[in-house]
């Protein structure tokens, strides 16, 4: 797996105006800037070129881009967001993702999808059913991914604090490795993976990303980071504290392909 772009998009001025069940207090914007570039440098540094959308104020969770798209080498697929308040947000991207993909497959109703639901691991996907992500939308971008030769899988899972999408919990980093937080280290979908289980404490650190040859992590977590290092990964910290605020991590925050 190589990439080579990301597209991303700054918070607005309102991205305390999202939606979030955390307990962190609301997030500061000038600072969730600071944090964004930070991102966007590192992204860079891994050798990806960004395309960078204005901020869109009439969608406060739109930095949370990764919510918006599947992109999978050969495949892209605009979602169906399950959160009302974001439906727009697969609008409003959609002209960035259909000038480089043809097709831009999408999603229907009934169907719902949130990128964070969407775990690719290699040529096969795991594709969470949480209160954001349906079934009938978990079908069609199934069939999707299968017309383009990958294999998928629908994963029940218990959404809750802290699990607001399967990513939330778990990340592919290569190989068969997985890194898992706890509460689904023993899901029956990843039983035959390599399952590193994010240390107690660090359970926010399971949403961590594979960037070609290193791994962003968010910053003060450093078990998961030495339990990353130990395995040969090289990880890249970066501080996640306003975007954590609004339930969000550090997949969300890009579409790399
Ligand atoms: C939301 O609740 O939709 C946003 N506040 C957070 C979305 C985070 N996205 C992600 O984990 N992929």
């Amino acid at each position: 797996m190589h990439f080579t772009h990301a597209i991303v998009r700054p918070p607005a001025a309102n991205f305390a105006d999202g939606l979030t069940t955390a307990d962190f207090g609301a997030p500061d914007v000038a600072h969730a800037l600071a944090e964004h570039a930070d991102y966007c440098r590192a992204l860079e540094g891994c050798g990806l070129a960004l395309t960078m959308l204005p901020e869109d104020a009439a969608h406060p969770d739109s930095t949370f881009v990764e919510d918006t798209a599947v992109i999978a080498r050969n495949v892209a697929v605009l979602t169906r967001p399950g959160a009302t308040s974001r439906l727009g947000e697969a609008t409003a991207i959609r002209p960035a993702l259909a000038a480089r993909f043809h097709p831009l497959h999408e999603i229907t109703a009934p169907g719902t999808v949130d990128g964070g639901d969407i775990c690719e691991a290699g040529t096969h996907f795991f594709i969470g059913l949480s209160e954001r992500t349906n079934e009938a939308g978990g079908r069609q971008l199934a069939a999707f991914l299968e017309g383009a030769g990958f294999t998928a899988e629908l994963v029940r899972f218990t959404a809750g604090p802290g699990l607001l999408h399967l990513k939330s919990g778990i990340a592919w980093v290569g190989g068969r490795d997985l890194v898992v937080m706890r509460d689904l280290a023993h899901h029956p979908a990843f039983a035959g993976w390599e399952r590193l289980v994010v240390p107690d404490g660090e359970a926010y650190a399971a949403n961590c990303v594979r960037v070609n040859d290193r791994v962003l992590v968010p910053a003060g977590f450093p078990k998961t980071a030495a339990l990353l290092a130990a395995r040969g990964y090289k990880p890249l910290a970066l501080d996640m504290s306003e975007f954590r605020k609004m339930d969000g991590g550090l997949s969300c925050l890009s579409l790399r392909f």
